[in-house]
């Protein structure tokens, strides 16, 4: 059984992933959140991913990880710096120290969300941050990248549109990702025979989808769900100007403090 580390683990999309996995892999276990008790499989670890004996020890004889921990959402650049920055730099050392080859990311298509929803973008396209957290994002792409450059591991990087049970608002009829496509991507991620260093959209289908990423055919990925399947919920156009929807229009967590 392959040993994968999960962070996140707490979170909406990684306690779904808990669950998913658990069957198939031996499960080392993150959070700052509490993690409850450990089920059949699972290795908890609790704390901050800036720490980096924490990240030693949790790293330690992994096959690979799925990295979903950190700030999601609008954040103060304090925040983001912490949690999204520094934390993935001290993991990402972890790893290289321990020798593990492969990690599954959780990006954002907020490394993106300024692209007017007129368009229909790829993963070459120039990268426009809508936030703090997009911005954050964007540094995940280029510190997986390095390290695959300079050290050989690979990464699959998810921008992940709206992963959540079904679509909640109009624009998610273009972003909606559902928990077992989200499942499909990261198995595929982890047991994949060579990636490199890859950057995909990750969603459902979506007829109305903003984003075009040919290498998900290739790794293998075939969706089950669609979210157009949810469009009579939703009534008339997206009112959204940006691909990233509220995202590039809230205002600054530090203007709200
Ligand atoms: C994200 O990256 C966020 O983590 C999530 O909370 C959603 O808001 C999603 O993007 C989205 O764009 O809908």
């Amino acid at each position: 059984m392959k040993r994968v580390l999960l962070t996140g683990a707490s979170g909406r999309i990684g306690s779904y992933l808990r669950g998913a996995l658990a069957q198939d892999f031996a499960l080392h276990l993150n959070d700052v959140a509490d993690l409850g008790p450990a089920r059949a499989n699972e290795t908890l670890f609790q704390g901050d991913l800036t720490d980096p004996d924490l990240c030693a020890r949790m790293v330690a004889g992994l096959d690979a990880i799925a990295h979903f921990g950190g700030r999601s959402g609008i954040h103060s650049f304090a925040d983001v710096l912490h949690s999204n920055i520094v934390g993935m730099q001290v993991l990402y050392e972890a790893a290289r120290k321990a020798g593990v080859r492969r990690i599954v990311w959780a990006s954002s298509n907020h490394v993106t969300g300024f692209h007017p929803v007129t368009e229909v973008i790829d993963p070459a396209s120039p990268r426009r941050p809508d936030s703090f957290y997009g911005v954050s994002k964007s540094f995940g792409e280029d510190l997986s990248r390095f390290y695959f450059d300079r050290f050989g591991i690979e990464t699959l990087c998810l921008r992940i549109g709206s992963c959540f049970p079904e679509p909640t608002a109009r624009r998610m009829l273009a972003t909606w990702l559902s928990h077992r496509d989200l499942e499909q991507l990261v198995r595929l991620g982890l047991s994949a025979g060579r990636i490199g260093h890859m950057v995909v959209y990750a969603t459902s289908e979506t007829r109305e989808g903003f984003w075009h990423s040919p290498a998900l055919r290739v790794l293998g990925y075939r969706p089950k769900d669609d979210a157009d399947a949810f469009a009579a919920r939703f009534d008339g156009p997206s009112p959204e100007r940006f691909q990233g929807g509220p995202f590039a229009t809230a205002p600054l967590a530090e203007d709200r403090a």
